[in-house]
């Protein structure tokens, strides 16, 4: 009788006997389906709330289900691909100065924070995992418990959960102060997609300092965004600001000769307005 089956078995091995995927290959494909989303989501955020449409972000969705597509059809190099383009999704990432700004000011953009760390962590999973089922698939035979990985997910789901308290804390105190000075001068900082506070008092007859504090370009206008229109208005009493252009460093806009309310607008970041108030 085991004669017959085995014979079967033989006749046809992928199926019915199919073995399940390793818990290692498992791991690997959740978390590259779970990074591909998150990528996504990163996508939408970048362009939905701060009005920049970046294709980049598909060079960390594309491979990345692609290797789900692999991972599912049981394909033994999958999981090492699977690392690869991980790896290459997180160094795109970091390398990037709008991402380095999010993940080092946590409390400036709470949404971009959030879905950047769960990014980075499900490409840290794809990467150990990722390994981890390679050797195993080149190994063969029966796959061993891997005592490790359930420590290894609950440790790393931990930090994460910490890092997004902390974030939140963060966010929900934020820097308060309307005016800042630098020996006298009013001073305002830019973060990669906002000013650092959206009003700032200047005394009449001075200067005003904006700083940015990445390497992000700005490009400031005298006017103001009204929901997803930027507008360039003229205001009687207000320096010309046209088209100044601040790739990190910074810039002094001024004297304001007259008492009243101004309005300076960035044309790349939507919604990236500053009233100064002179008085
Ligand atoms: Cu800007």
């Amino acid at each position: 009788m085991s004669q017959i089956t085995d014979s079967i078995k033989q006749e046809n091995p992928q199926s019915p006997t199919r073995q399940s995927l390793s818990a290692l290959n498992k791991v690997t494909l959740v978390a590259s389906l779970g990074q591909a989303l998150f990528v996504i989501a990163n996508f939408l955020i970048v362009w939905l709330l701060h009005g920049a449409f970046v294709p980049e972000f598909f060079i960390g969705i594309v491979p990345a289900l692609i290797v789900v597509g692999l991972l599912a059809g049981r394909v033994r190099w999958a999981p090492a691909l699977g690392a690869v383009q991980a790896l290459l999704t997180a160094t795109l990432f970091l390398a990037n100065p709008n991402a380095q700004d999010t993940l080092t000011h946590p409390g400036s953009g709470f949404i971009d924070f959030i879905a950047e760390v769960i990014v980075l962590a499900f490409v840290l999973i794809v990467v150990v995992a990722g390994v981890g089922a390679t050797v195993q698939n080149y190994r063969g035979g029966m796959p061993r418990p891997q005592r490790w990985l359930q420590p290894f997910l609950t440790g790393l789901t931990g930090i994460v959960v910490g890092m997004l308290i902390v974030s939140a804390l963060a966010a929900a105190n934020p820097a308060t102060s309307s005016a800042s000075s630098t020996g006298g001068e009013a001073t305002v900082h830019m973060t990669a997609h906002s000013f650092a506070q959206n009003v700032v008092l200047v005394s009449k007859g001075s200067r005003l300092l904006i700083v940015n504090d990445t390497s992000v370009e700005h490009i400031l206008q005298n006017g103001m965004w009204t929901n997803t229109t930027p507008r360039t208005i003229t205001e009687p009493g207000a320096p010309v600001v046209h088209n100044v252009d601040i790739t990190g460093g910074s810039v002094q806009i001024g004297p304001f000769t007259t008492a009243g309310i101004f309005h300076i607008y960035c044309t790349i970041h939507q919604g990236m307005n500053l009233t100064i108030v002179v008085q």
